[in-house]
C-alpha cells in the first residue's frame, strides 16, 4: 500500500513566533480527519528555512508530542549549517522520529563530494534512517543516478524525497534501486509518478486534500486508470488555484476557513491581503466543501 504524508506547516503568530496550539490542531487534522500515513516536519512547507534553531526543535517537540506513533513522521533537518543539521538530526532521533530526512546542500554550489560528506556527517552520530530531500528548482542541485547510487552506499540513506518533474531521472532511479523508498514530492504530478513506481506521496496540498490523493492512490492500484486521471484533474484543479493565490498562505487561510487553526506565514514571506483571504474563501467553497 502506498503512503500519504502530509508535509506539516507550522503556524506563526503575526510577529513570527510560533503557535503552539496551531500546530497540535494541524496535526491532529491530519492524523483524524485526513487520515494521512504520515508527517513530514520542517520542510519546506514547515518554513523550515525561515526559522531559528529553538524554532525548528520546538516544532520536532510539537508534533511527535502531539501524533505519538499514530503516524509515521520524518524530519526534515538539513542545513546550512552542518553543526546544526547534525545536533538536529541527535536531537529528533532522541525525541523518537523513526525516520530523517535532509534537503541537499544549497546556495553555494557545493561539490558532490561536499555533498556526500554532509550526508554522511548527519548519519555518523545518530542511529536512524535518513531520506535525500531533492529539490532542484528550490536548491539548484540536481543528483544524478549514479550520485543518488554514490548516496545509497551509506545503508542508512534508505531512500529520496523526490520533489523534481525529471521523470526520466525518477524511472532511472526506481528501476536501480528498487528496495530504496521514494516519494514522490510535487503533489500536482502524483499520477505520472506513480505510474513510475513511487511508493508514496509527501506533499503540502494533502493538508486540505488527503483524501482525494489517497483515492487517487487507491483507484491507480486497482488499474482504474480513468478514475485516477479525473481524480488528479480535480487535485490539480485546485493546486493551480492554490498556487494563483500564493500557495503558503493560502494553504493557512484556507485551513483557517475551515476552522483549523493555522496561523499565518513567516516574514519575509508574505502576510495575507485581503485579496488572498477573498481567494482563500472562495478556493475553499469551489474545491473544499
Ligand atoms: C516540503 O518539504 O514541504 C515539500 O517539499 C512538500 C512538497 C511541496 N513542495 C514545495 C516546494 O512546496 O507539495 C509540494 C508543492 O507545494 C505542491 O506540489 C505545489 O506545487
Amino acid at each position: 500500500m502506498k503512503k500519504l504524508y502530509s508535509a506539516l506547516m507550522t503556524a506563526f503568530n503575526d510577529d513570527g513566533s510560533i503557535d503552539e496550539a496551531g500546530i497540535r490542531e494541524m496535526v491532529r487534522y491530519n492524523i483524524d480527519v485526513n487520515k494521512v500515513d504520515g508527517l513530514y516536519v520542517g520542510g519546506s512547507t514547515g518554513e523550515n528555512f525561515n526559522m531559528n534553531h529553538d524554532q525548528k526543535k520546538r516544532v520536532f517537540e510539537i508534533a511527535i508530542d502531539e501524533a505519538k506513533d499514530q503516524v509515521d513522521l520524518i524530519a526534515q533537518v538539513g542545513s546550512l549549517d552542518l553543526n546544526e543539521s547534525k545536533e538536529l538530526a541527535k536531537f529528533v532521533t532522541d525525541l523518537g522520529y523513526p525516520k530523517i530526512s535532509a534537503v541537499t546542500p544549497f546556495y553555494y554550489n557545493y561539490t558532490f563530494e561536499e555533498i556526500k560528506h554532509y550526508y554522511n556527517e548527519i548519519l555518523k552520530g545518530v542511529d536512524n534512517k535518513l531520506l535525500i530531500y531533492s529539490i532542484p528548482a528550490l536548491t539548484g542541485v540536481s543528483l544524478s543516478m549514479e550520485q543518488f547510487g554514490e548516496l545509497f552506499e551509506n545503508p542508512k540513506i534508505i531512500g529520496i524525497k523526490y520533489t523534481n518533474a525529471d521523470f526520466y531521472l525518477l524511472e532511472r532511479v526506481r528501476n536501480t534501486f528498487p528496495d530504496k523508498l521514494i516519494l514522490s514530492g510535487f503533489d500536482e504530478m502524483l499520477l505520472p509518478a506513480l505510474a513510475l513506481g513511487v511508493d508514496g506521496a509527501i506533499g503540502s496540498t494533502y493538508n486540505l486534500n488527503a483524501k482525494r490523493a489517497k483515492a487517487e492512490m487507491i483507484a491507480f492500484d486497482e488499474g482504474n486508470i480513468e478514475k485516477a486521471r479525473q481524480l488528479q484533474k480535480e487535485s490539480n484543479d485546485l493546486i493551480t488555484a492554490l498556487i494563483k493565490n500564493d500557495i503558503y498562505p493560502s494553504l493557512k487561510l484556507v485551513f483557517n476557513e475551515m476552522g483549523v487553526h493555522a496561523g499565518v506565514t513567516k516574514e519575509p514571506m508574505a502576510k495575507p491581503t485581503p485579496e488572498m483571504r477573498a481567494g482563500a474563501e472562495k478556493i475553499y467553497n469551489d474545491y473544499l466543501k
